[in-house]
């Protein structure tokens, strides 16, 4: 049984290669392999803050070697390494999670070296209240960094210093490393300033235009492949109710997380995935699952359980689980060392043959 799965995981890695040519522009590249990988048999698996700190760790940033709560119990790092860019927007040398800007640097380089890939997301701050990403005291906050609004000066530098931290990510030849992005996530709910109940849909479009526009054209970057993300809880009209539009976003994804009924969890992800799979085939897009996740693990079989039913032959490139926070031991998304739902998850990432970051390593 292992055999065969590892057969067709080299088979995959030699696929992605085959993927990819050296003419494409990194972001062009990083497509042809996500569509690759949406179109493999399995899908790769994904972590927030991966390598950034794990549970009761955080890193010796000093010492070259990255560890991660999934390395340790399953021998190999995710494929998938999610960071996101909150606190970018305010010259911070540290994210909201207290992740160090250059050390996450190096962990971009170091999973461009290994073939693995990266996804942003950014939680910035409430430019109009100055609270942060959750505070959605004003409704006027979108319209309020939109062209003509008293804050899209202010916003514009924010996009800049996104779009500074993107040049930034060069790998040792001085070539830009492909990145996902996926701003303004989770917009079809209302715990965001960009949500659902706080600004129109014309707003929030413009929202994604002036976005793109600031870091395409007028930064520059080329490396950038554009991921739209609404929670799960809609239905397909809702899903598309504030799409961008096909020449804005590159990656079709959901965030989802479980509250406490894995057959309610399981029915809303395969329910979600099925019509992402109708728009993904219509649109031409590769999906994700790009923020998922039950905290804590309660049950010690939600992988092999919950999860990889509800995905089934869904044609997903990667799911992604939130992250173990450190310095809060129940809010955590992947297991750990010691932890009960360590060895079901190695089940699942052998049984089902889902890509670690070695899987996706060509070279
Ligand atoms: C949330 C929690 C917060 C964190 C935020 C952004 O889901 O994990 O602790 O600050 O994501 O990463």
């Amino acid at each position: 049984m292992k055999k065969t799965i590892g057969i067709m995981i080299m088979g995959l890695a030699a696929g992605l290669t085959a993927c990819s040519t050296t003419e494409q522009t990194a972001a062009e590249r990083l497509k042809a392999e996500l569509a690759c990988l949406a179109a493999s048999e399995t899908y790769a698996f994904g972590h927030q803050d991966a390598v950034m700190y794990g549970h009761g760790w955080t890193p010796v940033q000093d010492d070259g070697i990255f560890r991660s709560d999934v390395q340790m119990i399953a021998g190999d790092y995710p494929a998938v390494l999610g960071l996101d860019l909150g606190g970018i927007e305010t010259g911070s040398g540290e994210n909201l999670d207290g992740n160090d800007f250059d050390y996450m640097r190096e962990a971009v380089r170091f999973y461009d070296s290994k073939g693995g890939i990266v996804s942003f997301s950014w939680h910035p701050r409430n430019p109009l209240t100055g609270g942060d990403s959750w505070d959605v005291s004003d409704d006027g906050t979108v319209a309020s960094i939109l062209p003509g609004g008293s804050r899209h000066e202010q916003f514009i530098g924010w996009l800049d210093a996104v779009g500074e931290y993107f040049k930034s990510l060069t790998d040792k030849d001085g070539n830009l490393i492909p990145v996902i992005f996926r701003p303004w996530h989770e917009h079809s709910g209302s715990w965001f300033w960009w949500g659902q109940s706080h600004c129109s849909r014309e707003e929030y479009l413009a929202l994604w235009d002036l976005t793109r526009r600031q870091l395409v054209e007028e930064c520059g970057l080329d490396n950038i492949v554009w991921a739209y993300s609404p929670g799960a809880g809609c239905d397909r009209d809702g899903y598309m109710e504030r799409y961008p539009g096909d020449g804005m976003v590159d990656l079709f994804g959901v965030d989802a997380y479980e509250y406490g009924s894995n057959e309610e969890y399981a029915e809303l992800l395969s329910s979600t995935l099925e019509f992402m799979a109708e728009l993904g085939a219509e649109h031409g897009k590769p999906l994700a699952l790009t923020e998922i996740g039950y905290e804590s693990i309660p049950d010690p079989e939600w992988f092999t359980g919950t999860l990889d039913p509800a995905i089934g032959d869904a044609p997903i490139a990667y799911v992604l689980v939130w992250r173990n926070a450190p310095d809060r031991p129940t809010h955590f998304y992947a297991p750990y060392l010691g932890s009960p739902s360590a060895a079901d998850f190695t089940k699942w990432i052998s049984s089902r043959g889902v890509l670690l970051l070695n899987d996706l390593t060509t070279n």
